[in-house]
């Protein structure tokens, strides 16, 4: 059955020409040049943090970290889009979309490193912590979105996500709630290519945005290594749910350009010429073309952009480095947010335990 989706919506080609596409550019005709360097720094400084936390990892710092590299479009894009009460879900990988939603990079590493049970407050920056159990995350935020509109709260919930949670339960469940109770979400579909070694043709046949229109919801495919059309696309899709018009789907088509996380090595499930046809749509080059042709990018920008990257990645080392690390009693303070009599038998426990072994090492020694 051919699919119904239109052809992915771009703003910019990868030589930094625009495309004329009125109804789109519409919808960011508002973004300057200021706006513009804003979302290129962006995209460059959230590919640094990713550089530096990767070189943490393999220098033992950390005990694993999951690469955006290839994706700094799809996600500064989309949370370009967003008002500060607008509410986000994400999974393991959105470290960019983190960065402009104001966690501390340093903060972003306490729970790859082992030393933080999840990493930041959710409600100081309106964005939960990463959701590792896939596709998890669809159920959290229908139901926050759900909540939200039941208050009369004017605001959009965005879920990312990527292409192989689309084949979890967990979504189809969230896109049907979603629609059967005009929960105002915005489910954000990375389609990186790739689930681990799985290809996104195992997870679907048909575009992946085309499934929305079985639930009957609006839904969009757009180049996502394009900053501005994610940008565009988003607030479409952010403007309608918080206008009461219900849930939409995006499915941005971008590509995992590192491995899945540290700990996978992808030149075992794929060719290296598919890789390259991919480093030819880098988005922060992309975006630097199209600097460059509208005369907005020059050596003092550069210079300036990059000692910011530089800045962030100090920080982020240095805050890494020095995050104590937890004490074991720790372990029992999250799991409620008031007491509970069998956790603390269970802390008493575990206690008695640490002291034992504790005893038994000064016995011996
Ligand atoms: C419910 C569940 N099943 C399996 C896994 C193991 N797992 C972690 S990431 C991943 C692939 C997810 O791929 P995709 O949704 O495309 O996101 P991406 O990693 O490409 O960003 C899998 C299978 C998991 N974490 N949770
Ligand atoms: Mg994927």
């Amino acid at each position: 059955m051919a699919d119904k989706i239109a052809l992915p919506v771009q703003l910019v080609q990868p030589d930094g020409r625009r495309v004329h596409r009125p109804d789109y550019a519409a919808l960011v005709s508002d973004v300057d040049p200021a706006r513009l360097r804003a979302l290129y720094e962006d995209m460059v400084v959230a590919r640094r943090i990713d550089t530096e936390a990767t070189a943490l990892q393999r220098q033992g710092q950390l005990g694993i970290w999951a690469p955006l590299l290839g994706q700094e479009a799809a996600q500064v894009g989309s949370v370009h889009a967003l008002n500060p009460d607008d509410y986000i879900f994400t999974s393991y990988r959105e470290h960019a979309v983190a960065y402009c939603r104001g966690v501390e990079p340093a903060v972003m590493t306490r729970m790859w490193r082992g030393c933080a049970f999840s990493g930041w407050d959710p409600s100081t920056v309106n964005m939960t912590n990463p959701a590792i159990v896939v596709g998890s995350q669809g159920l959290h935020a229908t139901g926050y979105a759900l909540g939200a509109h039941l208050e009369g709260a004017e605001i959009a919930t965005v879920v990312y996500f990527g292409d192989g949670a689309t084949s979890q339960g967990d979504l189809a469940e969230a896109l049907g709630f979603a629609t059967s109770l005009t929960a105002p979400v915005v489910f954000f579909c990375q389609n990186n290519q790739w689930a681990i070694s799985e290809p996104v043709r195992l997870q679907s046949p048909t575009p992946i945005a085309a499934r929305a229109a079985g639930y009957g919801m609006p839904a969009v495919q757009v180049d996502g290594n394009d900053v501005l059309a994610v940008l565009a696309v988003t607030r479409e899709a952010a403007r309608r749910a918080r206008d009461g018009g219900g849930p939409s789907f995006v499915e941005a088509i971008t590509y995992r350009m590192g491995p899945h996380t540290t700990s996978d090595d992808p030149t075992r499930y794929r060719t290296a010429a598919e890789s390259e046809v991919w480093r030819a749509r880098d988005p922060i080059d992309r975006m630097r073309r199209l600097l460059e042709r509208e005369g907005l990018f020059d050596d003092a920008f550069d210079a300036r952009v990059q000692a910011r990257a530089d800045d962030v990645a100090a920080e982020l080392r240095a805050g890494a480095l020095e995050a104590p690390d937890p004490g074991p009693d720790e372990l029992f303070d999250h799991v409620y947010a008031t007491d509970h009599p069998l956790i603390d038998e269970e802390r008493a426990e575990y206690r008695a335990y640490l002291d034992a072994l504790t005893a038994g090492e000064e016995a011996v020694s």
